[in-house]
């Protein structure tokens, strides 16, 4: 029976102001659509069937918008908010429009900008708060450098750890209960970003003054960019129990930014990974960090955001079947039969077993003659995937 692949709450569909309200600027050529107000974006998304939108403070409240023109903003967008059942899982801040971020933001060389930076960031949790953001990003784009002629890659950890540490204290303080999930990437805009991959990232939370409240926030994009398997990244944040939020798109690898529809570039890397997060049962929103292309109009937007959810819901229900393969659920007890119990390093360490094991015989060349198919097993995957199974 054909399902009809319609996002529902409990999927947890979510895009940014910025995603869906891209208006198709690009280095070379300047915005090609006339802008959306966030008001008309919250419509547009809950039209698509999403379940929530977050923003930068930005997107929202212009830069240099008045303390009243700011009230007026976030009440209209409340009231939309409102109207549409549309809730506000994330918010995050801009650190990297504004020139006096060019040299970073939280490890700009300048004290006064570091200080600037985290005054933005306390107010747009504040906004992130009273709108009931639970999960706060820190996507660092400026936080880089294009030479390593400057400051030593250390001082940008030391301070950005600094800043992560004061505005977790922040969060403490005023009660927020905000998740940090901290989102890494190789480069753009900067020639070189600090804390470049997933991997990175975590080893740097650990770091922290309250490592449990701070995660990860992996973008299948970024992973790409450096050639990184991102289901692989993304098991490794889930078990160390860092996976608090996840940007989902797609990238060629070897390309500039791409930041394309969910599964629009390697629709197989993105079944996998949809099947990982639902076995593990992945309880965070599924947050679509992409934008449609510069040729696209309004309509093609909607579209665009649609289909991020819509193949995301193939790819769940592609999953399920699997599962329900006889063929291939059989093929996957071949390859990986529960011998897991009997191995040592299962069982755990002890004297009497290390000493029994090194003097253990190994017939090894019988060993290295045990095969895998896991060709057949990846074209009947394969074959599923393309639907002819
Ligand atoms: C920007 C970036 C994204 C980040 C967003 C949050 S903004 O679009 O490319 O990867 O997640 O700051
Ligand atoms: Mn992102
Ligand atoms: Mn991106």
């Amino acid at each position: 029976m054909p399902h009809s692949y319609q996002p529902r709450p409990e999927h947890k569909f979510t895009f940014g102001l910025w995603t869906v309200g891209n208006p198709g600027g690009d280095p070379f050529g300047p915005p090609v659509r006339n802008p959306r107000s966030p008001v008309e974006l919250v419509h547009l998304l809950a039209d698509a069937g999403a379940y929530g939108v977050n923003f930068h403070d930005d997107d929202l409240v212009p830069i240099d918008a008045s303390p009243s023109k700011r009230d007026r903003i976030v009440s209209d967008f409340k009231d939309a908010l409102d109207e549409t059942g549309l809730t506000v899982p994330m918010a995050t801040t801009n650190l990297f429009s504004d020139p006096a971020f060019r040299d970073g933001a939280f490890t700009s060389h300048d004290p006064e900008v570091r200080d600037y930076a985290l005054q933005k960031t306390m107010r747009a949790m504040d906004l992130g708060a009273e709108l009931g953001a639970e999960v706060y990003v820190f996507w660092g784009g400026r936080e880089g450098a294009e030479t390593d002629a400057g400051q030593p890659p250390t001082d940008a950890i030391k301070r950005y750890r600094e800043a992560i540490n004061y505005l977790a204290e922040y969060n403490a303080d005023q009660g927020y209960g905000l998740r940090f999930a901290l989102e890494p990437k190789p480069n753009e805009p900067r020639g070189n970003l600090f804390f470049p991959t997933v991997g990175a990232m975590l080893a740097f939370i650990q770091t922290l003054d309250r490592p449990e409240t701070v995660g990860v926030n992996p973008e299948v994009a970024h992973e790409h960019m450096s050639g990184l398997n991102f289901t692989h990244a993304v098991a490794q944040a889930h078990d160390a129990g860092k996976l608090f939020h996840i940007d989902l798109n797609d990238q060629a690898f070897g390309r500039y930014d791409q930041d394309f529809r969910f599964g629009a570039e390697s629709p197989k890397r993105a079944f996998f990974l949809v099947r990982f997060l639902e076995k593990v049962g992945y309880e965070g929103p599924r947050h679509f960090d992409a934008h449609a292309h510069r040729t696209s109009g309004w309509e093609d937007v909607r579209v665009f955001a649609e289909g991020c959810m819509k193949t995301y819901l193939i790819l769940k229900e592609k999953a399920e079947q699997m599962r329900a393969d006889d063929e291939i659920q059989a093929l996957l007890g071949e390859i990986n039969p529960d011998g897991h119990a009997q191995s040592e390093a299962a069982n755990g360490f002890s004297s009497e077993g290390a000493a029994s094991l090194k003097e253990r015989s190994f017939d090894r060349e019988a060993l290295g003659e045990r095969t895998q198919p896991y060709e057949r097993l990846d074209q009947l995957v394969t074959d599923l995937l393309l639907g002819v199974r």
